[in-house]
């Protein structure tokens, strides 16, 4: 993006027009960041917290005094309980390679602390992808604009991958036809030619039941197939068992639909699918990614310029992560070992179950836990644990600031160097600061680097530049990032993996070429099949009859995940509850009512938005609001579970049974 500069402040932020994907616009998020940059709600100092976990209180202190109070917990906590007992708590809020994943990982590996396993966004669909093609990258977003038959599986792209979208308007002008697959017609939806309104979690048997079209009618590529699989006899049989009135009982898609849009996939040409993340935070999140992405394969799509599939881009980006986080560290700590994992989505139990040891000291950064991950009940008695030191590393006072013992200000993206990657397109990009950091914020590399001197980390590596961190990263022997430089990245911004010959399409399958030994794509098919989600309306009998409705949470348009809570008009929005027409009857509901919802986990407190946008016995609220903002201090996360993933050990939040009732007050 590019910034306008006048008189030492931003004026204005842009998409640079020579950007080969986002050409020129920035999401509407996005382009009001220097409202967040300059808000007077900035985290500026070092604090220490005064009142009670959880009330935000706290008192201005110097870094030197947070840095020796840091280092001396953290010290005598190792000391006392072995250093497993630290827990790394990081996700989404910086795509930077360096602020994400630097010198952190080097510190807590170091530090012999335990790893996180981060887990909350893409693992159950990452596992699928893997699963299906060998690795997790498929089509190019360019080459939308050529598609004829563009499927939006899961994917709200208007919403959450807007620069994919002018390749579709593209692609729409010189003929395609665009779906939207999907339990809650958003914006996409209403844009699209037709929407199928799914049921949550039920993806996997409605790829099965396309597969069966296809192959009883002979649609299918045999020539692709005999060359490029194997397993395709099994394949035959297995999805024999998923004849279209069983996937429309399974799906609510009704059966005549679900031929037609297999006759359509199969034999319009070039075929398209945008599958997202959305799709794969249920209980079959993995098997729903695994047997969509072999759609491609059976239809020989992969072979078509517009053809294939994208759910992720991020497995192209093969850069020499272990020179940048350093695991071998952990060998010269007081552990002398690979430390244990912790599951970020399981935080809940780890704070308040975990043994051998416990976790005393939790470091949160670029994450706001309190607000994102599952069972919050359960997170927020961890978080309130008096003999658990917490540390948060914070832009803004979130919730899970307000539970520091102490909180350090941190930088944006615009006042540090980074080198950024991304999942939705195929670009390498560096950024330096533009902004100088207000007040006294550091950077996350800085205060990593900081606490490793104050606890004598002697290994150089804890004082590498961004720069060093940046060219480590680079010395990487992979064809995709071999060659790539710093000095090249500095001149150019953002450089295109070497995934294809200059101005080639990249064409990941087009000859084979999949990750297994054999390069052949295995469709394994005797591990290919769908049951419902224990929590959905196909699941326990038991739950379902307490709590009927379905709810999903996905992204607000207008928010960061939980990143813009505290902006009026995305607190509006995200404290929404869609809901059908019928099921609001119902229960006396109307729009603008006060709404509790409810399950055995927990509740929160929403607003009735009654239409026609979700289908009845599904429930959806737009995520993801900052709990302290709604009179209980929860939102929907008080009622997501623990329940992992099929695989890939992924977060269920788009499984979750509830019950709705109007509010007294
Ligand atoms: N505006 C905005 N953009 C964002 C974000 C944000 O918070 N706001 N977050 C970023 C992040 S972290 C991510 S991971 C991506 C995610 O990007 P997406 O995956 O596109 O976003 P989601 O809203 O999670 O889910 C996409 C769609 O899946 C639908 N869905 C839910 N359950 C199911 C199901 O069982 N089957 C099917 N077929 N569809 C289902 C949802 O209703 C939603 O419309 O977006 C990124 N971009
Ligand atoms: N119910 C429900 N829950 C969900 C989801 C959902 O769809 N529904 N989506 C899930 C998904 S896909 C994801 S990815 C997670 C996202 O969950 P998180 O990774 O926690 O992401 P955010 O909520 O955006 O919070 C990121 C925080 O990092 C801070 N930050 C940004 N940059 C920096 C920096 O450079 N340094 C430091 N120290 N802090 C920084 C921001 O101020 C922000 O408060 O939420 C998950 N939770
Ligand atoms: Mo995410």
């Amino acid at each position: 993006m590019l910034i306008n500069i006048e008189n030492g402040r931003g004026s204005r932020l842009r998409g640079n027009p020579e950007h080969p994907v986002t050409r020129g616009f920035l999401c509407g998020k996005v382009a009001r960041y220097l409202e967040r940059e300059y808000s007077p709600d900035r985290l500026l100092y070092p604090q220490r917290r005064v009142g009670a976990k959880g009330d935000g209180r706290f008192t201005r202190i110097s870094w030197d005094e947070a840095l020796d109070e840091i280092a001396a917990r953290l010290e005598s906590i190792a000391a006392e309980f072995g250093p497993e007992s630290v827990l790394p708590y990081s996700y989404g809020g910086s795509m930077g390679y360096l602020q994400g994943g630097g010198m952190d990982r080097r510190f807590f590996h170091r530090l012999g602390a335990s790893r996180l396993d981060r887990t909350i966004c893409s693992a159950a669909g990452g596992a699928g992808l893997v699963e299906a093609t060998g690795y997790k990258y498929g089509t190019e977003p360019e080459q939308f604009r050529y598609a004829k038959l563009i499927l939006a599986w899961g994917a709200n792209i208007l919403g959450t991958n807007v620069h994919l979208w002018p390749f579709i308007v593209e692609a729409r002008r010189n003929g395609a036809k665009f779906y939207t697959i999907d339990p809650h017609r958003n914006r996409t939806g209403e844009l699209s030619d037709k929407h199928f309104f799914i049921h949550p979690g039920s993806d996997a048997a409605l790829a099965l039941g396309m597969m069966h079209v296809i192959i009883e009618e002979g649609l299918q590529d045999a020539d692709y197939i005999a060359r490029y699989t194997s397993g395709f006899e099994d394949l035959r049989r297995r999805v024999n068992e998923y004849p279209p009135e069983r996937v429309a009982a399974l799906t609510g898609i009704a059966a005549h639909e679900i031929i037609e849009l297999a006759r359509e996939y199969a034999t319009v040409r070039p075929a398209a699918i945008r599958l997202n993340y959305g799709l794969q935070r249920s209980e079959r999140g993995a098997m729903a990614v695994r047997a969509i992405s072999l759609l491609p394969t059976l239809t020989g799509s992969w072979k078509d310029v517009g053809g294939g599939a994208e759910l992720s881009t991020s497995g192209a980006f093969q850069v020499n992560k272990p020179a940048l986080e350093r695991p071998d560290l952990q060998f010269q700590s007081p552990l002398g070992r690979e430390s244990r994992i912790v599951n970020m989505v399981l935080l809940g139990s780890a704070l308040n179950e975990l043994n051998n040891p416990p976790v005393k000291a939790l470091v949160v950064y670029n994450s706001n836990p309190a607000a994102v991950a599952p069972d919050q009940n359960a997170v927020l008695k961890g978080l309130r644990r008096s003999d658990l030191f917490t540390v948060v590393l914070e832009q803004f006072q979130t919730d899970t600031a307000d539970h520091a013992d102490i909180l350090l200000p941190a930088t944006t993206f615009l006042e540090h160097t980074d080198m950024y990657f991304a999942y939705g397109h195929y670009y390498l990009q560096l950024a330096r600061p533009v902004l100088p950091a207000p007040g006294e914020t550091k950077s996350n590399v800085e205060v990593f680097r900081l606490l490793a001197a104050r606890m004598g980390f002697a290994d150089p590596c804890f004082r590498d530049s961004e720069d060093d961190m940046i060219r480590a990263l680079l010395a990487s022997d992979h064809p995709f990032v071999k060659g790539i430089t710093i000095e090249e990245l500095d001149r150019e911004h953002f450089m295109r993996l070497r995934v294809a010959r200059n101005g080639d399409p990249f064409m990941p399958f087009a000859q084979g070429e999949f990750g297994t030994t054999s390069g052949k794509c295995e469709f394994h098919a005797e591990t290919l099949d769908y049951t419902p989600p224990v929590e959905s309306r196909h699941g326990e009998a038991a739950l379902r009859s307490r709590f009927p409705l379905e709810l999903i949470s996905p992204k607000n348009d207008n928010s960061m995940n939980s990143t813009l809570g505290y902006r009026e008009d995305v607190d509006r929005e995200t404290s929404q509850l869609k809901m059908n027409a019928h099921d609001a009857l119902s229960r006396g509901i109307v729009t603008g009512d006060q709404v509790r919802i409810f399950n055995s986990r927990g509740s929160c407190l929403l607003v009735a938005k009654v239409d026609a946008s979700v289908a009845p016995g599904v429930v959806c609220a737009p995520s993801t609001r900052w709990p302290k903002q709604s009179p209980m201090f929860r939102n929907v996360n008080a009622l997501t579970s623990e329940r992992l993933t099929d695989k890939g050990a992924g977060p269920t939040f788009y499984s979750c049974l509830v019950q709705v009732e109007k509010s007294g007050d």
